[in-house]
């Protein structure tokens, strides 16, 4: 599991976020073509026979009826998902952006905040329908005013995660319409006689759904394309091999794709970190997934030294990156690429998975480089203001004139000419 800075598997490593294929494009098309046609008509077709499930029966849950699924949930659970939830909105409200006016040769200029009016939630199915997932993306999107939250998550095979309906209560979801994969993304996207067409659709999916995501992008906005999930973890001798251990796997226990790496430069511990995974490997539930995941996109990256480990963090732009080191703040102006970072030897990546308040929602496949966390930023827009006084353009009107001259705008020129010389009658 041990590897070096020359390896071949640094490559693949870099290159992980290449696994977009293009054999699913026409059917996703197909999709979406078909639900912008036939509305509920297409849902109900597509339900059928990718979940076997008839929409028919029960097509959504409105937020009255998703209480007693709320109602159902041991109280254990319920307080730690209250817990969360609140920690949840404490971070994204100081997260939240505020209008503002400030004052400029004279003018008044500002930018104004709207909440965006319409949000559409995907949540995955199956072994991947997690609730904590629903918290991560409906709380901030209330928490920056989105007056209507509505969520889609398919059946599997009929059945029903009550968890992540009763979560859903607890989080603000307006409407669960019991609908997945391509077809729940066109559905959002351009609304059908049952779903209301929303403004942006957040959430992970399986490539059908991200496909599906990228291709109504512009017609409605999107999150980011998410895909495996990742750990990227920064060792030096202070480092416990069980706890480094253990956080690899909580990643790669994920996905078969999923990718967890240890970068250090201390051999020994390298060994030791290796011999943990083996023995704690042994005891795990989802043994098979992380040991696939390991195996292709995982292992310990012995390096010269944490500068050339650095370098490799930033180069990686991970998902998720824990510094495992005596000092982490002493490293931590030096990470430019990294979704979360998780400081020291007592945060393991499940407090931020679940708990501590910084969303889960993260840009992965190095795309780190480029895309933040999920928050209320997503779910606001901006508009800018400016006021202006003849005053103003008495003094630059000038230069505004000279500018629409030169690109030969001269009804541009003359809006501000008119204001200059009549500007008597109506500046008031
Ligand atoms: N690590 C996942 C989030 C998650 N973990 C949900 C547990 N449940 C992607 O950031
Ligand atoms: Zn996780």
């Amino acid at each position: 599991m041990i590897f070096y800075p020359d390896s071949e598997k640094i490559e693949k490593i870099l290159n992980r976020g290449e696994i977009f294929e293009e054999k699913y494009l026409n059917s996703v098309i197909e999709i979406i073509q078909k639900v912008k046609k036939e509305g509920d008509r297409a849902l109900i077709k597509l339900t059928k026979k990718f979940d076997n499930y008839d929409l028919e029966k029960k097509f959504y849950f409105e937020r009255s009826e998703l209480k007693t699924f709320y109602e159902k949930i041991p109280e254990n659970l319920k307080v730690a998902f209250n817990r969360a939830k609140d920690n949840i909105e404490f971070f994204h409200q100081a997260q939240l952006e505020k209008t503002f006016l400030v004052e400029s040769n004279g003018a008044v200029l500002g930018q104004k905040i709207t909440p965006l009016e319409k949000v559409g939630i995907y949540v995955p199915g199956g072994k991947a329908s997690y609730p904590s997932t629903v918290l991560m993306n409906a709380v901030p999107a209330k928490v920056a005013g989105v007056d209507k939250v509505y969520m889609m998550s398919p059946t599997s095979g009929g059945e029903i995660n009550e968890l992540v309906l009763g979560v859903a209560y607890l989080a603000g979801v307006d409407r669960v319409y019991l609908v997945g994969g391509a077809q729940a993304i066109a559905a959002f996207a351009y609304g059908t006689e049952s779903v209301e067409k929303v403004d942006k659709i957040v959430g992970p999916g399986n490539i059908y759904v991200a496909l599906a995501k990228k291709m109504v992008f512009g017609t409605v906005d999107i999150d980011m394309i998410a895909g495996p999930s990742e750990i990227l973890i920064l060792a030096d001798d202070s480092a416990d091999p069980t706890f480094v251990a253990a956080d690899m796997l909580s990643q790669a226990e994920h996905d078969e794709l999923a990718s967890a790496i240890t970068i250090t430069d201390n051999e020994d511990l390298a060994k030791e970190i290796e011999q943990e995974l083996i023995s704690q490997l042994f005891k795990l539930e989802r043994r098979s997934i992380a040991e696939k995941s390991l195996k292709e996109f995982g292992g310990i990256l012995l390096v010269k030294n944490l500068e050339e480990g650095i370098d490799f963090v930033n180069k990686i732009a991970p998902e998720h990156f824990e510094l495992c080191v005596r000092n982490p703040f002493e490293y931590l102006y030096k990470i430019k690429n990294a979704g979360a970072i998780f400081m020291g030897h007592y945060t393991p990546e499940a407090v931020g998975d679940y708990f501590a308040g910084p969303n889960h929602t993260l840009p992965t496949g190095g795309s780190a480089r480029f895309f933040s966390p999920l928050g209320t930023y997503d779910f606001i827009k901006r508009s800018s203001i400016i006021q202006c006084s003849l005053g103003y353009l008495t003094k630059f009107g000038k230069n505004i004139m000279d500018m629409a001259d030169s690109e030969g705008l001269t009804a541009h020129r003359d809006s501000v000419k008119y204001r200059m010389l009549n500007g008597f009658k109506t500046d008031i």
